[in-house]
C-alpha cells in the first residue's frame, strides 16, 4: 500500500493544492499540465491561481524537492487526474480533457498502479476512462467487464473543496469513493488517507460520481428557490430578506440567499450533466438551471427601469466575481450583468472590484473602473452584485439620494 510517487494531471485550483499537500506530507509528487506557463511558475515555488495560503505550501513543497512540475507524465505509483470537464454547445458533458489525460498517462503505467479521477464527471466517466486505457495498453487488464485481478486500480473520488477553503477541506473533508472494484477502492483510500482526515467512504464508482452531481445540484436548487422567491416578493412588494429571515427560524426551514444568479464552474454546470443523462425525469433540476440562469435578465431589467428616470444615468456597479471575496470572474453573473448593460447603454458604467487589477476584456474598454468612494459619489444608481467584505462596511449615507439595488441583500 506504500505510494513512493504520486503524480497529479492538472495543476488548476484543484490539482495544484492536493499536489503540494501530498508533497508537504513527506511523498514525492509530480504534478503534470500542458500549460508551460504554469508549470514554470511552480517550479519556481510560485502559484499562477490565487487561493488563500497556497503560495506558502507550494514554495515549502518546491524547495524540499518534494514537489515538481512537468509537461509530460512520468512514471508513478498512483495517477490522480484533476482536468476540467466542461459542457459542449448543448449541455453535453465534454469529456475529451480526461480523455487526453488518458492517453497521456497510458504509456508510463505499469503493472500495481492506481489511477484515481477526481474530476466531477457525468456517471459512468470511470468506467469509460478505463475503456481508453484498455484501447491504449491492451497488455494491461483493466478493473472492467467483472475482472477479478486486474492489474491496475481505477477509482472515482470527487473534489468537494470551497474555493477561499480549499487547503482546509481538502485534508477535513470526508470523501467519497468509487472503486470499478473493491479492491480499486480500498487502493484509493489508502492514498487519501496520506493526507485526508474526514472520513474515507468507499462505493461504487457509478455512485460516487453521482454523489458529487448531487451535491451541487441539491445548492443550486435550493438557490433556485431562494431567487424565485425574490421575484416574487418585488411582485408582492416584500422584503425577500426580512422574509427569508423570518421563515428561517422555523427549526426546519434553511432557505439560501438570492443574488443576481449563480455563477462559478460548478454549481452553474454540475446538474447539466444529470439532465443531460436522463432528461426525461431530471425535470425539476433543468427548471432551477433555467431560474438560475435566467437571473442576470431581471436584475438588467432592474435596472433598465431605474435608469429610465435619469438623463444619463451613471451606474455604479460594485464587484465582477462570481462569490465574495475571491478574484475568480469567470462564469460570473456580475460580469454578464454588466456586459448586457453596456450592450444595450443604459448609461455610463462604473465598476469597483478590489480583487482584480484587470478588468475582463468584454468589459474592459466600455467601463470606468473606479475606487468604491469615486463610484459611489459619481453615480445615479447603485448597483451592488457581489457582497465583498469593502461593501458590507459601506455607511448607509453614503447611499443616499441615489437608487439603490442591491442584489445581494447586504444593507437591507
Ligand atoms: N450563491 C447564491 N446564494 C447562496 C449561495 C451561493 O446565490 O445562498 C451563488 C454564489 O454567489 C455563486 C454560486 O452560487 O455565484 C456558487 O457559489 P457556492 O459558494 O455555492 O459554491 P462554489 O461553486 O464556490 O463551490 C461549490 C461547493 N459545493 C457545495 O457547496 C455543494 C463546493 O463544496 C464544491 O467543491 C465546488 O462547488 C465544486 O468544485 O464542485
Amino acid at each position: 500500500m506504500n505510494f513512493k510517487k504520486v503524480s497529479v494531471i492538472g495543476l488548476g485550483y484543484i490539482g495544484l493544492p492536493t499536489a503540494a499537500i501530498i508533497a508537504s506530507r513527506g511523498v514525492n509528487v509530480v504534478g503534470v499540465d500542458v500549460n508551460q506557463h504554469a508549470v514554470d511558475t511552480i517550479n519556481q515555488g510560485n502559484i499562477h491561481i490565487v487561493e488563500p495560503d497556497l503560495d506558502m505550501v507550494v514554495k515549502s513543497a518546491v524547495q524540499t524537492g518534494k514537489l515538481k512540475a512537468v509537461t509530460v507524465p512520468e512514471e508513478a505509483d498512483a495517477f490522480m487526474i484533476a482536468v476540467p470537464t466542461p459542457f459542449k454547445g448543448d449541455y453535453e458533458p465534454d469529456l475529451s480533457y480526461i480523455e487526453a489525460a488518458a492517453k497521456a498517462i497510458a504509456p508510463v503505467l505499469k503493472k500495481g498502479d492506481l489511477i484515481v479521477l477526481e474530476s466531477t464527471s457525468p456517471v459512468g466517466s470511470t468506467e469509460k476512462l478505463a475503456a481508453w486505457l484498455t484501447s491504449e495498453r491492451p497488455d494491461l487488464e483493466m478493473p472492467l467487464n467483472g475482472s477479478s485481478a486486474p492489474d491496475v486500480n481505477i477509482a472515482y473520488c470527487p473534489e468537494r473543496v470551497l474555493p477561499g477553503y480549499v487547503l482546509q477541506e481538502l485534508v477535513s473533508n470526508d470523501r467519497v469513493v468509487g472503486g470499478l472494484t473493491n479492491e480499486c477502492a480500498k487502493r484509493a483510500v489508502a492514498l487519501y488517507s496520506i493526507f485526508v482526515k474526514g472520513n474515507c467512504i468507499i462505493t461504487n464508482s457509478r455512485t460516487a460520481e453521482m454523489a458529487k452531481l448531487t451535491e451541487n445540484s441539491f445548492r443550486d436548487v435550493n438557490i433556485a428557490f431562494a431567487n424565485e422567491l425574490s421575484l416574487i416578493c418585488d411582485t408582492l412588494d416584500i422584503n425577500v430578506w426580512e422574509l427569508i429571515n423570518l421563515s428561517n427560524l422555523h427549526p426546519r426551514v434553511n432557505i439560501l440567499k438570492p443574488g443576481p444568479g449563480v455563477g462559478g464552474h460548478c454549481i452553474a454546470v454540475d446538474p447539466w450533466f444529470i439532465v443531460n443523462s436522463d432528461p426525461a425525469n431530471a425535470k425539476l433540476i433543468k427548471q432551477a438551471r433555467n431560474v438560475n440562469d435566467n437571473k442576470p435578465k431581471y436584475v438588467v431589467d432592474r435596472v433598465k427601469k431605474s435608469a429610465d428616470r435619469f438623463k444619463e444615468p451613471s451606474i455604479a456597479c460594485l464587484g465582477l466575481s462570481f462569490k465574495a471575496d475571491i478574484d475568480d470572474v469567470r462564469e460570473s453573473p456580475a460580469v454578464e450583468i454588466v456586459e448586457t448593460l453596456i450592450k444595450e447603454k443604459i448609461g455610463r458604467i462604473l465598476v469597483v472590484e478590489p480583487n482584480v487589477e484587470t478588468l475582463p476584456e468584454s468589459i474592459g474598454g466600455a467601463v470606468e473602473k473606479k475606487s468604491l468612494n469615486d463610484a459611489l459619489s459619481q453615480s445615479d444608481i447603485v448597483l451592488l452584485l457581489v457582497d465583498h467584505k469593502e461593501f458590507k462596511e459601506v455607511s448607509v449615507d453614503k447611499l443616499k439620494e441615489r437608487v439603490v439595488i442591491d442584489t445581494r441583500g447586504i444593507w437591507m
